[in-house]
């Protein structure tokens, strides 16, 4: 007999419901859309429907593992690893102190909300201050742009009621993050493009979320802050500000004013590749109605001066009074966080950096968090503060970071290297312990993690109070010993004799408006995840007892309206902040933005996203990648033709910084001089899907000064033919 059940896709942030066939024996047969969920219309992508292969995949790692003596990995209980990471951690932090032991938490985690936060919980009573996570090479810029412009305590506008939208190297279509409401954003874009919003796209790729743009501006990669700064710099010589909103909210117009007065449209149109016609059409379209918002995402995140393309887009929103005002409905309201009061007022800047600094470079904290591509050199160099053991939390530092070879031999050089992993991912294959947790669907689950990204960024999340919870709904596979993450920390806790504090916070940073929910069990205890989502929704808007009795998720009825300025606010938004106007100075010459006169190096790599992939999670699975092909180097055809290359040729792409091969695929899409490449291939494993590491190309030492965020795209190569070369594998 087969039975379906409703849940949650966990494998992006989206948080799909589904509807997931089960046999006799409670395993996954089938994933699809829920078509009973309101508002996603039975919306899937790949990854979803490949749920059934992804728990019985060969290579899923059914029981922990250990390192031998011999580099070789041989199983080890669950108990028996809980116990012999804690003695080693004991060992370390009696020798070095507890900052000798650090935390990186990646991407997969996602279906194990509490996971992250009891590693954290461990850190802190460890006395560890070093908790890092990918935010820190993904878009810290969100965050730091928020510190120095401030924020708008109601948030942005609406994108269902907007009647113009800008996304700034953003591809929601495909990614499903930044830029459109997260349930099903390719129905989402049709719906507002049909009644009539304006989308305006600045991508030098004519992406899937490009093609329904009424502008498109196909820039050259990096040079993002220029074109913003020409965007600005027409609207104030036009005058198309929201003059009220300005005069009432926001310090800064001369300063910001006097700093865009370089960027003419003539000289924006010369360094960004758009024309003088277009980039007055974006102004217009922009500035001239009612509703809208800009949204920048990871293209310009990695393309350097990413603080200050974020914080410009910052100020484009506030010139043109894109926050939602008093008497409006909330953008997004809280359902499983509690209840928050929207107010049509600002949140003052706070400082974008500050805290600990790092020895190895520039690094140092600032609003993002501590920033993880400071942890190689960290590890590597001797010294009194130097990190021996790393705990990697549904992370891949050797696929993710940049110079993956220098990100391998620090990972090798720790006393203790410990990931919980779901595979012997690379970054696995090196690890003293692998630790083998559940999967989706084998736990309970919730989206309640979307409700906080409203704090961390302009739109993002469900701009509906929508929420769901699930049940753990499939049996784990017959012999295995897994355990979920948050109870191997709980476990060390309890083998170390330290007390836990989970903190949950109610919104984050600034924004709270009551101290977090802590939850501490009896010494010792190691909790259930269901008992953990008692307490941790305690305080929630909706009851939890009510959110559980929607097993298809629901949009709640508790809309808010936004409530006016309190009186007592005197807190403006900051424009003209000096540091992003002397940055603004500093790029103000041409060609300052991209590097050197490009004879060397004449193309640009850039960053994109697979649909089927999400990071390097997918890339062996042979349901998401049937000919186990490896990321192709795309190229425009023009390009191809210039170097005399043909589709399916080997070639090899160079950096300052290194070397690797790649196959060409001719892609139309992309602007003449720029190539592009997925990351999250290429481990240096020849047992591994073939494919080269992008971070390979990649420096360290290539990074924003606030936040540390590495360059990982508008990457200067070059090109050419490598006939000889291993097909799509990286040189050793
Ligand atoms: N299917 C799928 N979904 C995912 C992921 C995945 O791997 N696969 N990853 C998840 C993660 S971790 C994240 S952070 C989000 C990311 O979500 P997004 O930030 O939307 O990522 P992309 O889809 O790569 O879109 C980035 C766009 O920036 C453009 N770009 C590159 N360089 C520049 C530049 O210098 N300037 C400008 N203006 N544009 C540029 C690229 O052409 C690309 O279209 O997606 C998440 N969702
Ligand atoms: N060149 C280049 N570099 C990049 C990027 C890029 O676009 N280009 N993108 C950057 C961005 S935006 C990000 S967010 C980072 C991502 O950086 P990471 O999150 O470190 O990288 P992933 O490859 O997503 O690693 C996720 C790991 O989680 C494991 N996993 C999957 N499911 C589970 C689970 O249920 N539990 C546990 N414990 N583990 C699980 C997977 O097997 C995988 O090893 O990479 C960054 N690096
Ligand atoms: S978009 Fe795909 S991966 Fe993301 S939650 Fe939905 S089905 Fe899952
Ligand atoms: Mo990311």
């Amino acid at each position: 007999m087969v039975e379906t059940r409703p849940s949650i896709c966990r494998n992006c942030l989206a948080f799909c419901p589904i509807i997931v066939t089960l046999d006799d024996d409670a395993r996954v047969v089938s994933v699809v859309g829920d078509p009973a969920s309101d508002g996603f219309e039975a919306y899937t992508c790949p990854k979803g429907r490949a749920i059934p292969d992804q728990l019985r995949d060969p290579a899923r790692l059914l029981t922990s593992m250990k390192m031998t003596e011999a580099g070789r990995h041989e199983p080890i209980s669950s108990a028996t690893a809980v116990s012999e990471v804690a003695s080693a951690l004991r060992r370390i932090v009696d020798e070095h102190g507890p900052d000798a032991v650090a935390m990186y938490i990646g991407t997969g985690t996602q279906q194990h909300t509490f996971g992250p936060k009891a590693g954290a919980a461990l850190l802190k009573a460890l006395g560890s201050t070093l908790v890092f996570s990918a935010a820190t090479v993904d878009k810290p810029a969100e965050k730091t742009s928020l510190a120095l412009h401030g924020n708008w305590q109601a948030g942005g506008q609406r994108f269902e009621d907007a009647d113009t939208w800008m996304l700034v190297g953003a591809n929601p279509v495909i990614a499903k993050s930044n830029g459109l409401p997260y349930n099903n954003p390719a129905r989402r874009l049709t719906d507002a493009v049909r009644r009539g919003m304006k989308l305006i796209v600045i991508d030098p790729r004519r992406t899937e979320t490009a093609r329904q743009a009424a502008v498109h501006l196909q820039v050259q990669p990096g040079e993002d802050p220029a074109l913003l700064a020409g965007l600005i710099h027409i609207i104030l010589a036009n005058d198309l500000y929201d003059h009220a909103f300005v005069a009432e909210n926001a310090d800064g117009l001369a300063a910001l004013r006097a700093a865009v007065r370089p960027f003419t449209p003539a000289n924006v149109a010369a360094r960004t590749g758009v024309t003088q016609e277009q980039l007055i059409e974006a102004a217009h379209v922009f500035a001239q109605a009612k509703r809208g918002g800009v949204v920048c995402a990871t293209g310009p995140s990695f393309s350097l001066n990413a603080d200050l393309t974020f914080y410009l887009a910052l100020c484009l929103n506030t010139l043109c009074g894109r926050w939602t005002r008093a008497g409006e409905p909330a953008p997004y309201v809280n359902v499983l966080l509690p209840a928050h009061t929207p107010r049509a007022q600002p949140l003052a800047p706070y400082p974008a950096v500050g805290g600990r600094r790092f020895r190895s470079s520039d690094y140092q904290q600032n609003a993002s968090g501590l920033p993880t591509a400071a942890l190689p050199n960290e590890i590597l160099m001797p010294g009194e503060e130097k990190i021996r053991a790393l705990i990697c939390i549904g992370g891949n530092p050797v696929s993710a970071w940049p110079e993956q070879g220098k990100v391998e031999e620090a990972l090798r050089d720790l006393d203790l290297l410990v990931t919980i992993d779901t595979h012997r991912s690379a970054t696995a294959e090196l690890a003293h312990y692998v630790i083998a947790p559940p999967m989706a669907l084998e736990v309970p689950g919730t989206t309640h993690n979307v409700e906080y990204l409203k704090y961390l960024g302009v739109s993002r999340g469900y701009q509906r109070p929508w929420a769901q919870y699930t049940p753990a709904i499939a049996r784990r596979p017959e012999g295995s010993d897994l355990i979920e993450e948050h109870a191997f920390f709980y476990g060390l806790a309890a083998e170390l004799g330290l007390p836990m504090e989970l903190t949950v916070p109610h919104a984050m940073g600034p924004y709270a408006e009551s101290p977090p929910t802590r939850i501490v069990f009896e010494p010792g205890y190691v909790p259930s995840l269901e008992e953990v989502f008692e307490h941790a929704f305690a305080h929630s808007r909706v009851p939890f007892a009510e959110v559980k009795r929607h097993p298809h998720g629901h949009v709640f009825p508790v809309e808010t309206i936004v409530q006016p300025r309190d009186p007592a606010c005197s807190a403006m938004l900051q424009i003209g902040a000096p540091l992003m106007m002397q940055q603004l100075a500093t790029i103000a010459e041409p060609h300052s933005c991209v590097d050197g006169d490009g004879s060397e190096f004449p193309f640009r790599l850039i960053s994109r996203r697979a649909n089927a992939y999400m990071n390097s999670v997918g890339i062996d699975l042979a349901k998401l990648n049937r000919q186990m092909r490896g990321n192709p180097l795309f190229m425009n055809p023009a390009d191809m033709a210039g170097l005399g290359l043909h589709a399916g040729e080997r070639t090899k792409v160079r950096s300052k910084h290194g070397e690797i091969n790649a196959i060409v695929e001719a892609d139309t899409s992309l602007r003449e001089g720029c190539v592009a490449m997925w990351h999250g291939f290429g481990t240096g494993s020849s047992e591994r899907t073939p494919g080269s590491n992008v971070n390979r190309l990649l420096s360290l030492d290539d990074h924003d000064s606030l936040t540390g965020m590495p360059r990982l795209s508008a990457v200067p190569v070059a090109i050419y033919a490598a006939s000889e070369a291993e097909p799509g594998l990286v040189d050793a």
